[in-house]
């Protein structure tokens, strides 16, 4: 816990613009609506709600020539998110994002990256979100930014926050995977990147897996950062996500690898993205990610 400060800022990225189905940016609200505040605050950390960032919907989806989608939006949404993420850290704050379609962990990165060179991240997701212009099935962003972040893609995403300033391949981690791309696998396979697929989490066990991801994600880097894309949980606990893919972490699976993360005390940042209410079940999801936000900051800890 004590890597975590106690003061906290929420920061709500209200988009969808990244997305193949719309509806996840009001995963802030929904978010909200599942008791984040008071959540956070009943754990004893100082919270401050910083609000939401806000797309606008482009009249056309498209800019000439590239083929990804709401490209100008997504870069200035993810830029301010950048600046914002960057600021608070200044302000010795602990950031936690919440999405918003997972375009925005471009922007969340790139904003702890300007304080922790040296970042390792733990990456829950389905997918593999490692897509690029040219391996895009969708052309839809949110499939792309762990690519990004590595320094791969449009040089307008992988300016953002400075295209030096990148994540290094061998301290990524992927839990949960089981939605990749045959251009994913490939790139995924090239960059050595690991990854933690259901088929391994079913194998060894979450409490071996996670004790190697953060080995890898924080041993000789300056922390870790957690990029939580909902539907890395089975959809019978988050069906409110764009995406869902069945076979996914269980309840108790996710919990007990956001709690040791939590002991490691090598926590930097978080975010909690792709929570769509408007294909909900009563706010379950968001309520999902709330009691998730509170065992990643120690909930449950003695
Ligand atoms: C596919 C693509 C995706 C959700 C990421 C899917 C991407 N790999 N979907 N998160 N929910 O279009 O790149
Ligand atoms: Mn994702
Ligand atoms: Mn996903
Ligand atoms: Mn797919």
């Amino acid at each position: 816990k004590s890597s975590i400060n106690a003061k906290l800022s929420l920061i709500g990225v209200a988009i969808d613009l990244g997305a193949g189905t719309p509806g996840v940016s009001l995963g802030p609200s929904a978010i909200r609506y599942a008791g984040a505040i008071d959540k956070l605050t009943g754990l004893g950390y100082e919270v401050k709600d910083e609000g939401n960032i806000m797309a606008n919907k482009p009249i056309s989806p498209k800019t000439d020539g590239i083929k990804l989608n709401n490209l100008d939006e997504v870069v200035r949404v993810n830029t301010e998110l950048c600046s914002k993420v960057a600021e608070v850290m200044q302000e010795g704050r602990f950031p936690l994002v919440m999405g918003g379609d997972h375009s925005i962990a471009i922007g969340t990165i790139a904003g702890v990256l300007q304080h922790k060179k040296n970042l390792g991240v733990i990456w829950f997701d389905a997918h593999g979100d490692i897509n690029t212009e040219e391996t895009s099935p969708s052309g839809n962003i949110h499939g792309m930014p762990v690519a990004v972040s590595m320094g791969y893609g449009h040089e307008r995403l992988t300016g953002i926050g400075g295209k030096d300033n990148k994540l290094q391949t061998d301290k990524f981690v992927f839990i949960g995977s089981r939605d990749l791309d045959a251009g994913e696998r490939k790139v995924l396979k090239d960059l050595g990147v690991t990854v933690f697929t259901m088929h391994e989490i079913d194998r060894l066990g979450m409490t071996e897996v996670i004790e190697r991801a953060i080995k890898i994600a924080g041993d000789g880097t300056d922390g870790i950062h957690v990029s939580f894309d909902m539907d890395s949980m089975d959809p019978i606990y988050a069906p409110g996500t764009g995406t869902r893919v069945p076979g996914g972490l269980t309840y108790r699976e996710s919990h007990l690898a956001l709690e040791m993360i939590a002991l490691s005390e090598k926590l930097v940042s978080a975010e909690f993205v792709e929570v769509n209410p408007i294909i909900d079940n009563n706010n379950q999801t968001a309520k999902a990610a709330v009691a998730l936000m509170g065992s990643l900051l120690g909930e449950w800890l003695i």
